[in-house]
């Protein structure tokens, strides 16, 4: 089936901020009095902020009241905030900015579909705002990643059946909520967690709207 629409995870597709939020919760960690590694790191991915508080939480075997949770979310992303604004348009990943003009030269429709409350602030930073026809992101959905509800309302807002709908992931969690709506999806990086997707691709540099029309006819 012809891909009308593209929808993009953010965080570890269109840049690396992980690299961010790691640091950013390592310092927690450690404020808390435990060791956060980065394989653990893997387990945040794709999930929302308070989510990945509950899975830090556990691994440090701590438990904490609402309030406290509270307040540790927002420490923490005025941490992860620090990085943020100081990004700019280098960090997009090598490949993303071409790829993008190419879908667009070519017709098919472009949104962000993303967990992360601050994409807006991130997209901004690195000037790519104007390439998105939509962006959804953890501001106007409820319900997290492996729910498709991101992913859907990304398809509605552009009007396009998610059958039609590519849906581009780094995470387990992002690669099933596109099936569970129903979308086709690669996935992208190199995390060993992307067995369900269609294709995988290492970033964007081989990739061209000719390939996506073969894999996708
Ligand atoms: P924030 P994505 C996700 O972004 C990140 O992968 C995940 O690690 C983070 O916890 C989540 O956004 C929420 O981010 O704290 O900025 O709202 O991969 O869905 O683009
Ligand atoms: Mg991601």
């Amino acid at each position: 089936m012809k891909i009308k629409a593209c929808l993009f995870d953010l965080d570890g597709v269109i840049v690396d901020t992980a690299k961010y939020h790691f640091i950013a919760w390592k310092e927690m960690s450690a404020e808390l009095g435990f060791d956060f590694t980065e394989k653990e790191n893997e387990l945040l991915k794709g999930v929302s902020r308070m989510h990945s508080l509950d899975i830090l939480l556990d691994i440090g075997k701590l438990s904490k009241t609402d309030d406290e949770k509270q307040a540790l979310a927002e420490k923490k992303n005025q941490r992860y905030l620090d990085y943020v604004k100081q990004m700019n348009e280098e960090e997009i990943l090598p490949g993303v900015t071409r790829f993008l003009d190419d879908l667009r030269s070519n017709g098919v429709l472009i949104a962000l579909g993303s967990a992360s409350k601050n994409a807006p602030l991130i997209l901004d930073r690195i000037h790519l705002k104007e390439k998105f026809d939509v962006i959804v992101d953890g501001n106007s959905v409820s319900k997290a990643k492996p729910d498709p509800e991101v992913f859907l309302k990304g398809a509605e807002l552009l009007d396009v059946n998610p059958k039609e709908c590519l849906v581009f992931e780094d995470a387990q969690a992002g690669i099933e909520a596109a099936l569970n709506g129903g979308m086709k999806v690669i996935g992208v990086g190199s995390s060993d967690n992307l067995s369900l997707a269609d294709h995988y691709i290492p970033g964007f540099i081989k990739l061209d709207y000719e390939l996506l029309s073969k894999w996708y006819q």
